[in-house]
């Protein structure tokens, strides 16, 4: 492993359980790249928080070793971080029990996302469901992570997380690190391209509201296409125009540029060349991307061994915590 500018670590993971959008490319995996460089990085799978949904197996595995070739593709190296799948490391499931008894019902039941999805499974509002956040706040506490990049829908389970910590730490002692929020300001929320107030995501029925990491070009061209904007012509960030301010962010993540740039490169053009000149501008930068991962994945071998290794380095660090956390609460451990 390289040496770290600082020593400070980060987490993040991205659930198995859909075809990642842009949204999950540019409000997480690209700023990950990034980070490796400078922390301490636990990069995961969370195939258990995939399975709060109903998921088809076969299908779940195989999403699992795609997202990881995926990560790779992108850029993450697993020599520069630890790359791994979370039901790998049996302390994720083990801590998330211990903190359940120091979660409230009542905070559960108040968490937007866990509303959100309880009315869109009303036929399967489970308690790993319910669960979910506890589950997350056992990711990263396990590794005393200092900051955790997410998009802004994850900043309650953020908050949740520091409160759980701060309330076992006040019950047990000293214990846990009260990790930090780490949400970068441009892409932090990527809408849907059929109603720009929802974020874009990657279980959406609707298959036009999302881009794909996936999709081939004629699909990224037809999608973008079909975006809703509005009725007069004009490319500017307005809060009344969600859905071209969307493109527009969209194109300036994609493009390396800024928003105003962005609107500067527009200024005068009509709806149909901006439209096309995004979905050129994403599908471009996809490209290579999706060749990486098709070549990865091709190599089934190279990707068990990163993740059994990524899988041994998560544990290890996760044990320690779980140690401390088992001697705290009270359980036996032998002599
Ligand atoms: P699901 O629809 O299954 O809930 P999702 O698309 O919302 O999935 P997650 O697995 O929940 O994706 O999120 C993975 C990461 O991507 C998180 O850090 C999340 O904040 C980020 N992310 C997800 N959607 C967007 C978006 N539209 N814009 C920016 N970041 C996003
Ligand atoms: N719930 C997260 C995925 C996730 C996560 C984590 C993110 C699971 N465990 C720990 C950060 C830290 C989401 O992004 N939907």
């Amino acid at each position: 492993m390289e040496e770290k500018r600082e020593e400070k670590v980060l987490y993040s993971a991205v659930q198995p359980s859909g075809n990642l959008t842009i949204g999950n490319y540019i409000g997480a995996i690209r700023n990950w790249v990034n980070m490796q460089h400078e922390f301490t990085c636990f990069y995961a799978i969370a195939d258990m928080h995939a399975i709060t949904v109903r998921q088809e197996p076969a299908l779940l595995r195989r999403r699992t070793l795609e997202l990881a070739a995926l990560y790779i593709a992108c850029g993450i190296d697993p020599e520069k971080c630890t790359l791994y799948v979370q039901s790998n490391v049996p302390a994720h499931a083990e801590l998330a029990w211990v903190l359940n008894t120091v979660t409230y019902v009542g905070e559960m039941e108040r968490m937007t996302q866990f509303k959100d999805k309880a009315a869109r499974h009303a036929e399967n509002v489970n308690m790993g469901l319910m669960d979910y956040p506890v589950l997350m706040a056992a990711d990263i506490l396990l590794y005393q992570a200092h900051l955790v990049p997410v998009g802004v829908d994850q900043r309650q389970h953020l908050e949740i997380t520091r409160d759980i910590a701060i309330r076992f730490n006040n019950r047990y002692g000293e214990t846990f690190r009260v990790p930090e929020a780490y949400i970068v300001k441009e892409g932090a929320k990527i809408t849907s391209l059929q109603d720009p107030l929802r974020k874009m995501s990657k279980s959406d029925e609707n298959p036009n509201a999302s881009v794909y990491l996936a999709d081939d070009k004629d699909t990224i061209m037809r999608k973008f296409k079909r975006a809703v904007t509005d009725s007069d012509n004009r490319i500017a960030v307005s809060e009344d125009k969600p859905g071209v301010t969307n493109l527009l962010n969209i194109y300036a993540s994609f493009k390396g540029c800024t928003v105003a740039e962005a609107e500067k490169a527009f200024e005068g053009k009509g709806y149909g060349d901006f439209k096309l000149a995004v979905g050129e501008t994403v599908a471009d930068a996809l490209a290579p991307v999706q060749a990486e991962q098709k070549r990865l994945l091709a190599d089934k071998g190279y990707l068990a061994d990163i993740l059994r290794r990524g899988a041994e380095s998560a544990a290890y660090t996760a044990r320690k915590t779980l140690a401390k956390v088992f001697r705290k609460v009270g359980f036996y451990r032998g002599e």
